[in-house]
């Protein structure tokens, strides 16, 4: 493809980014071919592991879209690999506080932002550059989101914006709903969700950052997109097929 992922979100655009958990390379490939700007292979709840994603990644990045990585909770070896392996975008889960966010960023990042280690031999292969060149446009070209989805990285929000490294947040509703009804409810109707996600976007604006937001749905989407966020990722693969599958057979049965 023509710009790196980077560029168009520095550049302002809106892109829209889906969402894959089934591992055949094939999965992913389909919402790449679509017309998505980017797809996100899910390590963390998705089915994806370090072998899977290799023909993910080649799937998405032939459908001419932009690759975007999933690490688990706590996988901070798996940002060095994906990073490697080519992906433009990594996202990790429940950074809660400046130190989570700083040990991200050293990973994600090489120096001075970072210690990120060298060996990206096939993410060197895609874009096609020396060593040199790579090494100096890494940190640009590639982006790390870390995942805003608790009561305490809402408190410290400013401080895990500021850390350098950090190119944008994402959040998650589910488990943001999670941690603010303290357990007791998840969904878009907890309250003080509505406010946080407004506030996220404001606060990652003010502080020149790109946010980034998981939609359950086309409204989320819409509804997120207007309040600023400018990297919507939307729609598992493995839940389009059910809810496609069940408008299907229910036509079939009561036509
Ligand atoms: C959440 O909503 O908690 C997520 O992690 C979305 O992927
Ligand atoms: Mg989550």
């Amino acid at each position: 493809h023509l710009r790196f992922l980077a560029d168009r979100l520095r550049a302002g655009e809106t892109v829209f980014c889906g969402w894959s958990a089934l591992t055949d390379p094939l999965a992913a490939e389909a919402m790449a071919r679509t017309g998505f700007d980017a797809v996100c292979l899910d390590m963390q709840h998705g089915f994806h592991d370090v072998q899977s994603l290799r023909g993910g990644l080649t799937g998405i990045v032939a459908a001419g879209a932009s690759p975007v990585l999933r690490v688990p909770f706590g996988g901070l070896p798996e940002v060095g690999r994906g990073l490697d392996l080519g992906f433009e975008v990594v996202i990790c889960p429940m950074i809660d506080s400046e130190s989570d966010a700083i040990a991200f960023a050293r990973a994600a990042k090489y120096p001075p932002l970072g210690g990120r280690s060298w060996g990206p031999a096939r993410a060197m292969m895609l874009t096609g550059s020396s060593k040199e060149a790579f090494l100096q446009t890494a940190n640009r070209r590639t982006l790390a989101f870390a995942m805003v989805e608790t009561r305490e990285a809402l408190g410290q929000l400013d401080r895990i914006l500021a850390v350098e490294g950090i190119d944008g947040v994402f959040v998650g509703p589910s488990d943001l709903s999670i941690s603010l009804a303290q357990g007791t409810s998840i969904g878009p109707g907890v309250e003080g969700l509505a406010e946080a996600i407004k506030m996220v976007a404001q606060r990652a604006a003010a502080h020149g950052r790109i946010a980034g937001a998981f939609a359950q749905t086309r409204e989320d989407a819409l509804a997120y997109a207007a309040a600023g966020y400018r990297f919507i990722a939307t729609g598992p693969d493995l839940q389009l097929l059910a809810a496609a599958a069940a408008d299907l057979i229910r036509s079939l049965r009561n036509p």
